[in-house]
Formats: C-alpha cells, structure tokens, sequence
C-alpha cells in the first residue's frame, strides 16, 4: 500500500550507461570540492576533519549511487531469486574506508586529499559508528551483506533504522555509565530516503468478522543504504524502517482541535524506532520490543510482495523469487505475518499460504541460553497483535494434529518396551514382598500389621495403569509451541523458536558444536520428525573489513608473500604462506607489523585511559560483550593471582618475569547487575595495579571504553593472544576468535562454539585449550565442589577481592558470591571447574612467548590456516544449501 502519492512528473529518457548524479562525471578530487562548497558549506571555515570527511563521504555516495542504481536496474530485469535477510540488528561501523576500497578507489581518493594534507584513514575516524547492534549477531549480518554484494547475489537486507543505536559506554568513578548514542548527529550520507516507499503497519484492536480492525496504525519509511561488494559492479541494499505517525490521522485530530492525540500518535511512531535494546544473548520481554519486531517485519514482508506482484501475477510463485532468513528469533513473527497477508490481504485460502510460507522461511539459531530464547506471553500477542495470535493458535493446531500419529506410536513403543521390564520388576517385588512378610510373621503381630499395611501401598502403587491417552497428552505438549510459562503456573507463553522451527524449511546452526547441540537439547523431537530441516552454517567475517582494511601493513605482506591480491575475494589462497612461516627474515618482518600495531593501540590506550602502556610486553587481548558465561571474571581473578605472584617475587625473579599488557573491552547490558560489576572489578584491578610502581611494565590491567566496530578493527591487529573462554557450551560460535586469527593472535579457548573448528584448521597444538567439554557440563553443574575443595591460588584471589585490596570490598560482596555460595549463583558457568587448566595454559603462553621465533612461526600459521572463516565461503553456503539464489553479476 503505497500511501504518499507522487507528483505526476515525467522524466527524460534514462541515459544509456552510467550517470544519474553530477559528481560521478566529475572527477573525485572535482567531486570532493563541489561537496565542500556546496554540500557541507565548507569554504569560509576553518574546514574541519568532519566537514572534510563529509565532502568525501557525499563524493562516494554519488558512487555508490550510480552503482546501486545499475545493480538493482539489472536485478530487477533478469528477475532472479532474491534472499532478504531480515535482522533486528545490523552492526555496520564505519562506511567511508569499507566503500572507497570495495569500489577500488582507494588510490584516487588518497591521491585527491594529499590537496588538504589529509589521508584516507584520518579522514574517515571523523565517521560515528552506525551501532544498529549489539554484538556478533549484529556484525554477522554486517558481514553477510559484504558478503552476498561481493559474490553478486542477489540479496537485501532487511530490519530498524534505530535513531539511537547502542549506547556508548563511559566510565566514571570505577563504573560503567551509559550514554546515548545519536549516530544522526552530523548526518547520514550513506542513507537515501524513499518517501515513496511506505507501508502501513497496523497494532492492537480487534477482529471483526474474522478481519482484524487495528487499533493504532504507523507509516513504515524505507532508507536504503548501499552494500558495495568487493571489486564488482553488483551494489546490494540495506532496507531500514522508520516509524511516522500516519498523516491522515494527524489532520484529522488537528482538524477537530485534539492537538494532543495528533502529538500522541506522533509520540508513538516515534517511539518504536527510538532505541536499539542493548541486549546480548538475553531478552526482556518488552512489549515494544515486539513492536519493534513486528513493525520491520511486516513492512519488510508488504514490500517484497508489492515488488512481487509488479512482475507476477500469481503469489504461488512466491517461494522461486523469494527467502527470507530469520536471524534468530527476532523477526520470527513473520511466519504468522506473511500468513496474514497472503490470507487476509490477498485471498489465498489457509493451505495455499501455509504451503507458500514454508517453502520461503528459513531460521538461523544463534544460542542456546535459555533466557535469550524468546517466548511472547500469549496475553501480550493477543492484545498486540490478535489476528497473529489467532493465526498461531491455528498453525499450533494443525502442527499438533500432524504428529499425534507419530508421538502415540512412540508413547505405545515406549510402554511396549518398558511392559516387560515392569513385569520382570513386579515379579522381583512380589517375591521381596513375600519374604517381608515372612520375616514380619516371624516378628510377631505388630510387626506383622505394619509390613502388611507397607505392602498393600505398595501394591496400590505398582498396580495403577499407565494412561496411554494421558501420556499422549503430556509429550504432545513438549512439541507444543504454546506452552505453559513454567515459573508463573497458568501464563501461557508462545516459544518463537518453535514457531520458527515448524514453520521453516531450514533450520541452522551457527558452528560445528552448536548446530549438534541444537538438535540434541534444544530441538530434539523436531529433528525426529523433520530431520533433514537442520543444518549447520559455520560463522565467517568479512576479511575485507578485518584484514585488508583494517590491517593494510599485514595485508601488504601477505600480498606479496603470495605475489597477488587475490586471496582477498579467494580466502583459501591464505593457505600458500604456510611456507613463510619457516622463513627467518619473513618473520621478522611479520614482527614489525605487529609492533606498529601494538603501538597505534599503545597510543588509543593513553588517549582514552590516560595509562602509558609499553608496547615491548605480550598484548594480551579480551574483548566482547560482558557476560558471566563469556568469563571474563576468570580472566579477571587469574590476573590477582598473577599480580599477587610478581609481588611475591625478587628481583631476579621479576626479571625473568614475561610482561603483559592485558586489555579488556565489552559492553554490559544496562540492566545486566553482575554484568557491571565485572567492569567495576576489572577497572579495579587496574587502578591498582597499574598504579603500582613495584609492578611497572610487568602487568598492565586495561580496560578500554566503548568498545565498538571501529575500536575493534585497532584493537584486533594488535593482538599477540586472544581470549575465547566461555563455558564449553555455551558460546554458540563467537566470531571475533576468527579475526583475531586471521590478524595472526593466538588463541586461548576452551572447546566451544567456532574454537574448535579453528582448532582443526589451525592444528590444535597451536592453539593454547583448556578447561572441560560441553558433553560434561551437566554432570559437573550437579556436584559442584566446596569452595574449601577450590583451587588455592583461585581461593586467595578472591579473598584478595574480599579483603578490599582492590577497594570497595562490600560492593564486590555478591559478585564473590555468585561463584561461591550455593544459594546465589553456585558457579553455575563453572569458574572453579576450569580455573586450574586455565592457569596451565597461561603458564605454557609465557613460555612460549619466551621464544619469539616459534611466536611468530605460530602467528602466520594463524593467518594462513583461517581462511575457512571467510564470511564468502559461509554465504556461498547458504546460498547453495539453503536458499537456491545465483550468482547474478553485471556483464
Ligand atoms: O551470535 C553470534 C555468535 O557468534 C555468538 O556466539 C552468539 O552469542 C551471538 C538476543 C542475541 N546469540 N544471540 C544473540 C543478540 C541480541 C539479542 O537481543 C540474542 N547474539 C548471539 C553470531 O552467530
């Protein structure tokens, strides 16, 4: 429903070719200038980098649009298959160096600034991070848009155009603090607004006559934002939703003098794409965040049909032009939307849609943390959103029925197979029972009473029959996707991941370990009845945005190590520098690289911190969002005890001693307790450590604020050893541990998520891993130890904590005992468990580190045998396995 008309104007006809913008027929240093002058106003000013980096970016834009218009001119007249990726989030960083490189205008625009004494890379830091995420979910769907643009397929993306983004972390007094993050501030010139695109998106009220009557109605605005691919002609798109207040609505309250209902209403769009929730891996059930979900979906959904239907006439044909894929279960509502529409909008019948619906959406999985699966309280999706709930109270119905034949037939095995042990058992019993009694008589007469009074309870008890037909009912639930609420008795609740399941064609995974999991403890009686739905798709990253950019002086040597650039569209040509590993001078050049970053990273953490860090001891880097079962608080207690050893020592020991600089970053969700004070703790360690002058350049403990896209790509080529110790289980892939390899860190890991298959590429006895499997996790949960049974060295460290060495001893009270006390927390991501292999493994990291030559051998081993983690290869999977879309370049 196109609701903005459009003046009737008529345009000349297309230019052949290129050109629909002045600045592409100007040359970029001509394009930069026009901008200043015109576009930025720049000329009577004192031209500052951000309106200079803002010439520029509108010069690439122009670029980009030329490109964009083409690829999608192209798209729409070969009419291929399309995969629209829709995401709550979309983590994108900085543009302007990502875009110039990947149109290959690097050398043009280096050599138009050298005019303003400026280079590309300054210039581009005056860009703010679009944060339209909250971490490697948002950055993943980053990467595959890279992805799919550089493989010329055929793909938008689809999600919030979130007008504050994550928040940007501060510290003040030894805390965390939150600050809002306005990523509009100086404009967007990587947006184009579509006025023309609008969609209406309908919540609450009521159904009428089967037909939902919404109750309240928002304007969904698209933006689009270019994806370049990689040294292509194909520009892909990022499509983004803004909520208005519908117009008509406004009128007619101003009309009737209500100017407070026409604020409302406006109060209201504005509200849904306000903020971004800054949440990771964990859910809060907010009904707007439903809003929110519901609002891009539908939008998203009305569009790719309106486009469907411009050249088709027959919705059937549906699922050979289009897939969606639910990253996570965020937009998962467009199962039960996308039936709607189809049913209520376009007259097919039930079957006809559930037919079309299945064969377009599939569903990627991305944890298995109980409280990040999101399930909608059935009250809140009634009020919201009735037609849906109706909707999936139906799908759930049908669902349900399909496989009553299937969970009987188990049920009656299952009572088949445990018949004749239960009979072999009652024998046993009866015999024991007689024996009892006979005992008993010989007792005499009161003993006798009581043994007999035992044995008819007993009798009773094994003589009940096992109700088939309650049996039945009680697994049928366990498949149901509207289930009782488990902690408040009679609250139903929707599980989305189930609703995901049942209604795609493919389910998957996100690594090797993950996808296994999935199948064994999350879905497992769906895998019995579709197991060919699951699959895994192991995680990448863009090695555009994580080496070639944001390491050029390694990328210069690995190109012409292997004599050509190739490797960076062809991953797996990584692997022909394994012989310069062995090569003495190659090394040593390797080393230099890495000092020069280790010293761009000195120079931020003095920026930032005001701590002066050498840049000759190991760089020792942990970064990622702050969680308890992501374990940073191990690392953080490893550090007291390491603190405590290089105080202990002598002279001579210390001398010995191999240094670090250890640095954190990670944002904790606001509202996340245990969260912030493991910022607070590690602040603390710093603040003493740091400032202890016995300790020096031994230790430093750094954790570096508002870690981010854009920190990341400074903080990532720098690293000499990387940390990846979340609970062997838990992390379902991580995917910094594969920038950090390709940047040539070592890795500390346990077996978990995207780990181990780096293991198996890497050579596992390159990689430093400790700690338990995740096969024995529930078994150790069980029989946890205590805490007089803890490692020593683990028990001092946290009495440090308790003592007050590193200050405010009260506050770190619960934190303590959240890996302590059986009552508040119990160790529950097992600390206690790994810290002694933890421990080991950081012994063997300084030894190595004694050894640079076999450091460095080991380091371009790392980048050579990562190439697997290429986002391409994930994306041609998907591509291949999942969707069925082509490869569709340009001639
Ligand atoms: O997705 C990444 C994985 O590499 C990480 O291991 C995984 O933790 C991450 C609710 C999430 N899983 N779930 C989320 C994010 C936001 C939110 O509101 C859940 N993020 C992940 C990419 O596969």
């Amino acid at each position: 429903l196109k609701v903005r008309s459009m003046l009737d104007i008529s345009f000349p006809p297309k230019e052949e070719d290129t050109s629909n913008g002045v600045a592409p027929k100007l040359g970029v240093e001509a394009s930069i200038e026009h901008e200043l002058k015109y576009r930025v106003s720049a000329n009577n000013t004192d031209a500052r980098p951000v309106k200079l980096y803002q010439s520029v970016a509108w010069s690439v834009h122009d670029r980009l649009v030329d490109a964009f218009d083409q690829t999608q001119a192209y798209w729409k007249e070969k009419d291929p298959k399309h995969i629209y990726y829709l995401s709550a989030e979309f983590l994108m960083g900085r543009t302007l160096t990502n875009a110039v490189n990947n149109l290959d205008l690097g050398g043009e625009y280096a050599e138009a600034l050298k005019k303003y004494g400026a280079d590309l890379e300054t210039v581009a830091t005056g860009e703010l991070d679009a944060a339209l995420g909250n971490g490697g979910l948002g950055r993943l769907a980053a990467c595959f848009l890279d992805s799919m643009a550089s493989l010329d397929l055929p793909g938008w993306g689809y999600g919030i155009r979130y007008r504050y983004g994550m928040f940007k972390q501060g510290v003040k007094d030894g805390l965390q603090v939150e600050l809002p993050d306005y990523w509009l501030d100086n404009g967007n010139p990587w947006e184009i607004r579509r006025p023309e695109t609008q969609f209406k998106v309908g919540f609450y009220g009521s159904l009428e006559d089967g037909k939902w009557v919404p109750g309240e109605e928002v304007i969904a605005e698209a933006y689009d934002v270019p994806i370049p691919g990689y040294k292509t002609k194909t520009c892909g798109n990022l499509r983004l939703w803004d909520a208005l207040a519908p117009e008509e609505f406004d009128l007619e309250a101003f009309n009737a003098g209500d100017y407070s209902k026409a604020v409302e209403q406006k109060r209201r769009a504005d509200g849904i794409t306000a903020v971004l929730y800054p949440n990771d891996a964990t859910e809060e059930g907010k009904e707007l965040r439903l809003k929110q979900q519901f609002f891009f979906v539908s939008a998203s959904l009305q569009d790719t049909i309106a486009r469907y239907l411009e050249q088709h006439k027959d919705l059937a044909g549906l699922p050979d032009k289009a897939c969606f894929q639910m990253n996570d279960t965020h937009p998962t509502i467009a199962v039960a939307e996308l039936m709607r529409l189809l049913i209520d909008e376009h007259g097919l019948s039930y079957d006809d849609a559930w037919a079309i619906t299945t064969k377009c959406v599939a569903y990627t999985n991305h944890t298995v943390m109980p409280e990040a699966l999101e399930k909608w309280p059935v009250r809140v999706l009634a009020k919201l959103l009735p037609r849906h709930m109706q909707l999936i109270e139906q799908i759930n119905s049908n669902w349900l029925d399909s496989i009553t034949g299937h969970v009987t037939a188990k049920v009656e095995a299952e009572l088949a197979a445990s018949d004749a042990e239960k009979q072999k058992k009652a024998a046993a019993a009866a015999e024991e029972r007689k024996a009892a009694l006979v005992a008993a008589e010989a007792k005499g007469e009161e003993a006798l009473a009581a043994a007999k009074k035992v044995v008819s309870e007993e009798e009773a008890a094994e003589e009940k029959p096992a109700d088939k037909a309650t049996l039945v009912e009680e697994k049928l639930k366990t498949y149901s996707i509207i289930q009782e609420n488990q902690w408040t008795k009679g609250e139903m609740l929707v599980n989305m991941a189930y609703l995901a399941v049942v209604g795609s064609f493919a389910v998957n995974g996100v690594a090797a370990i993950h996808s296994e999991i999935i199948k064994t403890d999350i879905f497992p009686h769906f895998v019995e009845i579709f197991p060919e739905r699951f699959q895994n798709k192991t995680n990448g990253v863009t090695l555009r945005r994580w080496l070639a950019y944001c390491n050029p002086e390694l990328s210069a040597l690995i190109t012409e190590a292997l004599g050509t650039d190739e490797w960076v569209r062809d991953a797996t040509l990584l692997a022909k520098l394994k012989p310069f590993a062995e090569d003495a001078a190659f090394r040593a050049r390797w080393r230099e690289v890495k000092q020069q970053k280790k010293k761009a990273l000195a120079e931020r953490i003095r920026e930032q911190t005001g701590y002066q860090v050498s840049t000759e001891p190991m760089y020792d880097i942990h970064v990622k969002r702050i969680h308890e079962y992501k374990r940073q608080y191990m690392n953080a207690i490893s550090l007291i005890h390491r603190y405590k050893v290089l105080k202990e020592m002598t002279p001579e020991q210390r001398a010995k001693a191999v240094p670090r600089v250890v640095v954190f970053g990670g944002k904790a969700a606001s509202a996340y307790y245990m969260a912030k004070k493991i910022v607070a703790l590690i602040l603390s360690i710093g603040e003493t450590v740091n400032n202890d002058p016995e300790i020096g350049d031994l230790l430093k403990v750094v954790f570096l604020p508002n870690y981010n896209v854009s920190e990341a790509e400074l903080i990532i080529p720098a690293a000499e050893i990387s940390q990846h110790i979340s609970t062997a289980g838990t992390e379902a892939s991580g995917t910094s541990n594969m920038k950090f390899a390709l940047n040539g860190a070592l890795i500390i890991g346990t077996l978990d998520g995207a780990n181990i298959e780096i293991g198996e590429n890497t050579g596992f006895e390159n990689l430093f891993i400790f700690g338990v499997k995740a096969d024995e996790i529930n078994k150790l949960r069980e029989d946890r130890k205590n805490f007089s049974d803890y490692d020593p060295r683990y028990t001092a460290a946290l009495q440090m904590v308790s003592s007050g060495v590193f200050g405010r001893p009260e506050y770190f009270e619960d934190l303590v005992a959240s890996i302590t006390d059986m009552n508040r927390g119990n160790d529950w991501f097992l600390l206690a468990n790994d810290f002694a292999s933890y421990m080991d493994a950081q012994d063997a990291i300084d030894e190595l580190y004694r050894d640079q030559e076999e450091w460095t051998r080991r380091s371009i081993i790392y980048t050579a045998s990562n190439g697997f983690f290429s986002s391409d290869r994930t994306i041609d999977q998907y591509a291949r396995e999942i969707w069925n879309v082509q490869p569709t370049p340009q001639p």
